[in-house]
């Protein structure tokens, strides 16, 4: 079958449009958003996204925890082609991480529909739940049950800093479906994912294109440190057993760790709580989830046990008890080759500069990896910032990116001539 041709291209206002759309919804407080999974604000941005898709002429599934399926159906009943990503942000989040990829596959649809273009596999928009791990870790739940990576039981017990539960808060919103998580999973052509570079990579190199080959592993490590809640005037310095300088000196070695693994390691503690997190008492308790990234997991595994040898080390001189529990993780990927083959090949009928690359972030496709050929597409953001309101993009990135998304995707699910 002939490639598509080259002027194939999405419509990239209608794309820019459909983005600002969904970024009135749940927004932050500086130009960004707060749209977390399973809030209010969540169910208004599904709520659209299955309108826009269904004013496609797709039928949404929706499975028992919240993932949603926009099917374009095919000539033949053969195994879609899947192209998503996520709607929920970060509390402090940007218009563009996980949106994009999910408004870049519907903008996929619109674009087929406006020329009437029918492909052989059926092709699925997909929103997967909770991909950011912020109010219910960890990052990649539904899409990890999706791959039966964590079971549906674990998943919906999974409690936020106010103590609800995920299960109960899908129900509270609305948007558990009847459909059994997973059920698909067997009858999978390919998987697709557009996203942000959230790296300064791409920008700096004026390169409009990552062809991601592979995505880091991940490793989350939750520290609890437990000192004595102690009066700050009244306490003399040799008294305290201050678990707010145990956690201190346990991020500083954190950094020393991965800064031993450069220049390809990362790590950093992102969620950190203080109890009591009074102005006038020694914290008795700290709470923190370690981040530790790496393409090579013989460095990730190394920088886990170097954090247990150092915290453990650090708390026995200084009288405190800590203890580490894994709360979350991920293997390095390796993308499917003939998908990843497919984005290349893309981005080189269309004319975009491009380069391969190893994805920093973690993504639904590192888990989808699991069932099913799977690729990324990435483009790049301004000053390679991400989590972030100020998280940017410009209107051509964004069309290019999906440019290459269309092309990949009906490459894949085979043009009907
Ligand atoms: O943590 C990650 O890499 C992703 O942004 N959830
Ligand atoms: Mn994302
Ligand atoms: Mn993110």
């Amino acid at each position: 079958m002939a490639a598509a041709g080259q002027n194939l291209r999405i419509d990239g206002d209608r794309l820019w449009d459909s983005l600002m759309e969904m970024a009135q919804i749940g927004p932050g407080v500086a130009g960004g958003n707060n749209r977390q999974t399973l809030t209010d604000a969540d169910a208004e941005g599904r709520a659209l996204f299955q309108r826009w898709c269904e004013a496609a002429g797709c039928t949404m599934g929706l499975d028992e925890i919240g993932n949603m399926f926009a099917t374009r159906p095919g000539t033949e009943d053969l195994p879609p082609v899947y192209v998503g990503s996520h709607l929920d942000t970060q509390p402090t989040g940007g218009k563009y991480d996980g949106v994009l990829g999910v408004l870049g596959g519907l903008e996929i649809l619109r674009t087929l529909n406006d020329l009437g273009i029918k492909t052989r596999h059926p092709i699925v928009v997909t929103n997967w739940t909770n991909e950011e791990g912020t109010r219910f870790a960890p990052a990649m739940l539904a899409s990890g049950v999706f791959a039966g990576v964590h079971s549906q039981d674990w998943a919906e017990d999974r409690t936020d800093g106010e103590g609800k539960r995920f299960g109960d808060e899908l129900d509270r919103i609305g948007w558990r479906g009847e459909e059994p998580v997973g059920a698909r999973k067997d009858k999978m052509r390919a998987f697709f994912e557009l996203h942000i570079e959230q790296g300064p990579i791409l920008e700096a190199e004026g390169v409009d294109i990552g062809v991601v080959t592979h995505g880091q592993g991940l490793s989350w490590t939750q520290v609890t440190v437990t000192g004595k809640d102690a009066h700050t005037g009244s306490t003399p310095m040799p008294m305290r057993r201050n678990a707010g300088l145990g956690m201190a000196r346990i991020l500083e070695a954190v950094d020393a760790i991965a800064l031993s693994h450069a220049p390809h390691a990362v790590g950093a503690a992102g969620h950190i709580e203080v109890h009591p997190n009074s102005r006038n008492v020694i914290p008795g308790q700290t709470v923190f989830t370690v981040d530790f990234r790496s393409p090579d997991l013989s460095v990730i595994q190394g920088m886990e046990a170097q954090l247990a040898i150092e915290a453990n080390r650090i708390c026995d001189e200084m009288g405190l008890e800590v203890d580490l529990e894994k709360v979350g993780g991920f293997d390095p990927v390796a993308f499917d080759e003939g998908c990843v083959t497919a984005v290349r090949a893309a981005a080189e009928r269309l004319g975009y500069s491009h380069r391969d690359i190893i994805s920093g972030a973690g993504h639904d496709a590192c888990w989808i990896n699991r069932v099913a050929p799977t690729a990324m597409v990435m483009c790049p953001c301004v000053d390679g910032l991400s989590h972030n309101e100020a998280e940017e993009i410009t209107r051509d990135w964004a069309r290019a990116g999906a440019d290459v998304l269309l092309h990949a995707v009906i490459e894949t699910a085979e043009v009907v001539s």
